[in-house]
């Protein structure tokens, strides 16, 4: 018994110590904004987008060349952008939200 609890609290010692998982770069869709608002990758580097919010949204490049598509409450849209630049993007729903994405060529 008292193996056990140790056992458990080596565990749970070792789970707090543990780095957070490597998840990317995470885009959350918050209040009607894009959660941060601007970021910076590299071409190739995945791209979650998550909506946080309970409408619909979208996140959708203003020059077309990708769209998440509807995303509703909890739903995620995961992207590798290869293309390197600076691409400002919207929500379909909600024009006046917007976004800018700029992808470095990976060194
Ligand atoms: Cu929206």
């Amino acid at each position: 018994m008292r193996s056990a609890l140790l056992g458990a609290a080596a565990l749970v010692a070792l789970l707090a110590a543990a780095p957070p998982p490597k998840t990317g770069t995470v885009v959350h869709i918050r209040d009607d904004k894009f959660q941060p608002a601007s970021i910076t990758v590299k071409a190739g580097e995945k791209v979650t987008f998550i909506n946080d919010d309970d409408d619909a949204h979208t996140a959708t490049a203003d020059d077309g060349s990708w769209d998440s598509e509807g995303l509703n409450q909890g739903q995620k849209w995961v992207h590798a952008f290869t293309k390197s630049g600076t691409i400002k993007y919207h929500c379909t729903v909600h024009p006046f939200m917007h976004g800018t994405l700029v992808v470095k060529v990976a060194k």
